[in-house]
């Protein structure tokens, strides 16, 4: 009978409000993870205060609604989501205490964070390195910012992005940190601006959360949001260059009312080379992945004679052993088309053929056979 009672009275709860009456401090937007997008809930709500709850702590665990507070997000839930502490007010304790300590952790089922990718006319997201060619071991920083040339973004009010990049190439198997910019048009008008970013290097993954408190919007201006900093590692023997690449894979910009603002995401990639100066003839300093171009090296292993068939532009070859060796085989620029090299009395072993073609670089393994 107490069965029954509780299933009625938990059907009577869920109708009440189309979702589970819980609490899980950290997840404002109540979709069953913590996450920065729960950092863009938590801005619009700063500073709404309502009834506290009666066990106000923070631990990752379904606490009860308290009695619902006066104000609504747009998609309908109660501020009370955002007061992560229960302590009857929205501020930094939420934030540091429970979206930030609970980062990362769910209570299934989840459900989408709704991100807004655009394609096509739309204000841009772009990583701008400070340089695309390093010496293994250089630091390169990656601008952070919002080109919105095409279409003005006139409601800026929080933006959350979740990242991805080429694990073991940084120094000490970290991700890339980051530093938002001091005094930039996100706070021009000198109100608290929230800033989240954490990275997990070992999944190659991070996420990057900003959000403005006062519930008012501000237009997009000119300059960095904020720089990502890696130093790139030693990279493997047996490599003459590998390649980094930062990819923004989502991104969510809203408006004070939480309007979704379609944004292109963008990628970077930055070479790193053993030796630079071999690679700077380069008219596109692109890594190219299978696929991109047509390019066939045959046969392979190969014992006499090496053939090519490119249907682009070489600029060079070089073969590199596993030891990092590297030999020049062409250096003067070839057209698309077949070649033929002889291998002459070449060590038999395991190699590396690093083309750099007319539009980007490309690695074939290449394995010289006994003769
Ligand atoms: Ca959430
Ligand atoms: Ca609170």
């Amino acid at each position: 009978m107490r069965k029954i009672l509780s299933l009625a009275l938990l059907l009577a709860l869920i109708l009440s409000d189309g979702w589970t009456q819980e609490v899980w401090p950290g997840d404002v937007n109540n979709n069953g993870k913590a996450n920065t997008v729960d950092l863009l809930f938590w801005g619009l709500a700063y500073g709404a205060e309502g009834p506290a709850r009666a066990d106000q702590n923070t631990d990752w665990s379904a606490q009860p609604l308290p009695t619902l507070w006066a104000n609504n997000f747009p998609n309908g839930l109660n501020f009370a989501y955002a007061d992560c502490n229960g302590d009857g007010i929205v501020n930094d304790d939420d934030f540091s205490d429970a979206i930030d300590d609970n980062f990362g952790l769910e209570h299934p089922p989840v459900t989408a964070d709704f991100y807004a990718n655009a394609a096509g006319a739309a204000p841009r997201l772009r990583l701008t390195p400070s340089a695309t060619l390093v010496q293994e071991g250089a630091m390169v920083n990656i601008g952070l910012s919002i080109d919105d040339a095409d279409l003005p973004i006139a409601d800026f009010y929080g933006l959350a992005i979740k990242l991805s990049y080429t694990t073991n190439l940084l120094a000490g198997d970290d991700g890339p940190d980051f530093d938002l910019v001091e005094n930039s048009w996100v706070d021009a008008d000198e109100s608290y601006v929230q800033e989240m970013y954490v990275d997990d290097g070992i999944m190659g993954t991070a996420e990057l959360g900003l959000t403005r408190t006062n519930q008012l919007a501000i237009a997009v201006g000119s300059g960095d949001l904020g720089t990502f900093s890696i130093i790139m590692e030693d990279i493997i023997v047996g490599l003459e260059v590998d390649t980094f690449t930062l990819r923004i894979d989502s991104v969510l910009l809203i408006d004070q009312h939480f309007g979704r603002i379609p944004v292109i995401p963008d990628t970077t990639q930055i070479i790193i080379a053993k030796d630079t100066s071999k690679l700077t003839t380069l008219n596109h300093n692109l890594w190219l992945e299978e696929g991109d171009v047509e390019l066939v090296v045959f046969p392979n292993p190969a014992t006499h004679f090496l053939q090519i068939s490119t249907s682009v532009g070489i600029e060079q070859l070089l073969l590199v052993d596993q030891l990092g060796r590297t030999e020049i085989i062409v250096d003067r620029p070839i057209t698309s088309g077949n070649y033929r090299w002889y291998l002459n009395d070449r060590k038999p072993g395991i190699y590396w053929l690093q083309v750099k073609t007319t539009v980007g670089i490309l690695s074939r393994k290449l394995v010289i056979a006994p003769s």
